[in-house]
């Protein structure tokens, strides 16, 4: 017997690791065609990876726990289910609740630091360029600037004689950048922008008391219950959790938003393409991927002047392309235009069509095996950040200092330019690429619906009320290799809005909106329900409004709180007909975001699976009974349909709720006689 076991193991071995089917990864054509590049250049991808290294069950359930040396404890569900108390236990004693609970807010934790350790670059950029330390960056929203001194409590004014006057900008920024750094460590208060929320959903934290600190704190007071021995209630554990995710979403997040905004623009609508089909053969590429735009806001600049464009002409090259993947690319396009190349799943793929000459890499969602890749190719990887390099010997480290900006980024595209001639595997593009337009947010939205009464969320409300728009739902976040690349998003965000739900999208969901050809006014004429396309073609809008990267998600919760404070939906964010969505995640980010938008009142549907399953208390805990402290609970629906189907549902019941449902009907017959009408 296990001579027979030795032979099957060795013929499995012989065969070698499995491949991906190219049709089953990704709904997408561009990155089925370079999956079959990869095969026939016997380059691994992440998808290959996927077939040949299976998720472990318990720890997919949450029910593994690894927090001290005792462990790993595992605590299998028995078969047949539990009845009556359940008895499983890890060594300490840790039940299963405890370990999930523990490990969930572990995820919190990750999450919370990655947004808003990002925020707190930006926030340090910011006060450089308040003492007027650096020369790269300037302040280019100064609007913005005040509207966020005013939130975080600094004067924009000054009494002179009796008389009051508008105070010296460079005074409120820097009482602003350092009044703004101070969120991630003062040692007494709460953070200043939770007053921003409507005031009763501030109420409800504060009543339970999860109201945060400081964003290091509540990120650092994770770490130490979730250690052996300390917190054992789940409940007090996801108390901690949720005033960390908070911290993530009101704090460090939109302080991110905020300040990038300032110093970099209020993205306003832009057109540009996405999708791998935007790489040039004749250019040099350029892809930047990560999250800072610190880095490549000057890399943008630098590329595009006249001085790198003789250069990288007089190497052969027609110009410089440059491209984003991620969140990076979500930054560089709702300020720049600048197109999308790929989502978190592609990027291996950039490296793959032979034509990308650097990959300039900050932090987050960068893959190790891009190194593994690069060596395939003449491509360039770099890595710039302090806190984030690679082992391999192959990739370059250039760090990135805000104080030599345009210096460094023009050392960076330099080395790109003196590689184009490098290229050594012949060059395969997809041609695939579809046009989107981008760059909307809290401002724009207000701009672009407020028809009428311009600048004011009225006629949002209006066509929420009288039912054209059946209410609105934010639909983000990654890709994930256990599903297949795509699919989900698209299908969830097709079905919302068919049915008039008027989507918002952030991250790598809005990507692949935007691979799809969601995000174009003229998408609503095709997918849009009659109502959601009638208001679209009204205002020149499209169906899937495209909100920016991860931390813009705090967008969508100042988005929510505009639509409370403009009326007739309800005083709280749990009124309005609002869900959210992240139909592929895989980052602890995501679980950050979720949180946040649960506890922020929003019902959260997640898709491909939750590590909650093993501990049916924990998750009835999370999935039930968050909705009677804050208004939103978590759900899970792998059915992108279904999925779908769950967050119009909980629309439905909140215009109930709101004695809105008759309206949706009556325009459901206004439509219905107008086209009779017409005809
Ligand atoms: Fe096991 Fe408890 Fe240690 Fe976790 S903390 S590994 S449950 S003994
Ligand atoms: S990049 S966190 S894969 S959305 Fe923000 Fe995409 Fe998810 Fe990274």
């Amino acid at each position: 017997m296990a001579d027979e076991k030795k032979k099957v193991v060795a013929a499995k071995a012989a065969k070698g690791p499995k491949l991906a089917d190219p049709i089953k990864a990704s709904i997408d054509p561009a990155t089925q065609e370079l999956i079959v590049r990869a095969h026939e250049l016997g380059v691994e991808t992440v998808f290959d990876r996927a077939e040949n290294l299976k998720p472990c069950s318990i720890g997919d359930q949450g029910i593994c726990c690894k927090n001290c040396s005792m462990g790993p404890c595992r605590l299998p569900l028995p078969k047949g289910g539990i009845e009556g108390e359940d008895q499983r236990r890890g060594l300490c004693g840790a039940t299963a609740n405890t370990i999930a609970a523990r490990n969930f807010i572990r995820m919190i934790a990750g999450g919370a630091a990655a947004h808003s350790d990002h925020g707190r670059s930006v926030a340090e950029v910011f006060l450089s360029v308040a003492r007027k330390e650096t020369e790269a960056y300037k302040i280019k929203d100064p609007q913005k600037l005040l509207a966020v001194a005013e939130a975080l409590g600094v004067a924009t004014t000054v009494e002179v004689d009796g008389e009051t006057k508008a105070r010296d900008m460079d005074e409120i920024a820097l009482e602003t950048a350092e009044t703004a750094l101070n969120e991630w460590g003062k040692a007494e208060g709460e953070l200043l922008y939770m007053k921003r929320a409507p005031k009763p959903l501030y109420e409800k934290w504060k009543k339970h008391g999860v109201l945060p600190r400081n964003i290091d704190r509540e990120v650092v007071e994770i770490m130490h219950r979730t250690h052996i021995g300390v917190d054992q209630d789940y409940r007090n554990l996801m108390k901690q959790g949720t005033r960390a995710a908070l911290a993530d979403g009101w704090g460090g997040s939109m302080l991110a938003t905020d300040l990038q905004d300032i110093m970099f623009g209020t993205p306003s609508p832009v057109q540009a393409e996405a999708n791998l089909g935007v790489m040039k053969e004749d250019h040099v590429n350029i892809i930047l991927h990560g999250h800072e735009p610190i880095l490549s806001e000057m890399i943008a600049a630098v590329a595009q002047s006249r001085e790198m464009v003789d250069y990288a002409k007089s190497k052969g090259a027609k110009g410089i392309q440059l491209a984003g993947i991620c969140c990076t690319a979500n930054e560089l396009l709702q300020r720049h235009g600048i197109p999308t190349a790929a989502t978190f799943l592609q990027q291996e793929l950039a490296i793959i069509t032979g034509a990308c000459d650097a990959m300039i890499v900050d932090i987050q969602c960068i893959m190790q095996n891009l190194a593994n890749v690069a060596k395939c190719f003449h491509t360039k990887l770099i890595t710039t950040h302090p806190i984030a390099k690679m082992e391999q010997n192959n990739v370059l480290h250039i760090e990135f200092d805000e104080h030599y900006a345009l210096e460094d980024a023009k050392k960076i595209v330099k080395i790109a330019i003196d590689n184009f001639e490098n290229r050594k595997a012949e060059v395969m593009i997809p041609r695939h690429k579809s046009a989107q337009v981008a760059g909307f947010g809290v401002e724009s939205v207000e701009y672009h619906l407020g028809g009428s009464f311009r600048g004011s969320y009225y006629t949002l409300n209006d066509n929420i009320i009288n039912g054209r728009i059946r209410g609105l739902a934010g639909v983000v976040g990654c890709n994930n290799a256990r599903t297949r690349h795509n699919e989900g998003h698209i299908a969830v965000v097709k079905e919302l809005i068919k049915n008039d739900v008027l989507v918002l999208t952030t991250g790598c969901s809005a990507i692949a909106c935007a691979m799809e050809g969601l995000l174009t006014p003229e998408a609503a004429a095709v997918h849009a329900g009659p109502g959601l396309a009638e208001v679209c073609e009204t205002v020149g809008i499209p169906p899937v409004l495209h909100l920016g990267s991860c931390v813009d998600n705090s967008r969508i919760l100042l988005a929510a709180t505009e639509v409370v404070k403009a009326g007739g939906l309800g005083n709280d964010i749990s009124d309005v007909p609002v869900a959210g969505s992240a139909p592929e995640w895989m980052s602890e980010k995501a679980i950050s975001i979720g949180h946040y938008f649960v506890a922020s009142g929003v019902y959260t549907v997640f898709g491909v699976k939750l590590p909650v399953e093993g501990a049916p208390v924990f998750k009835k805990y999370i999935f039930e009974e968050f909705e009677k402290m804050f208004g939103g609970m978590w759900d899970l629906e792998p059915d992108p349909i279904k999925h779908a189907h769950k967050m119009i549902a909980h629309i439905d019941k909140k215009r109930k709720a709101l004695g809105i449902d008759k309206a949706r009907e009556r325009v459901l017959l206004d439509m219905a006689d107008r086209r009779a009408l017409e005809m």
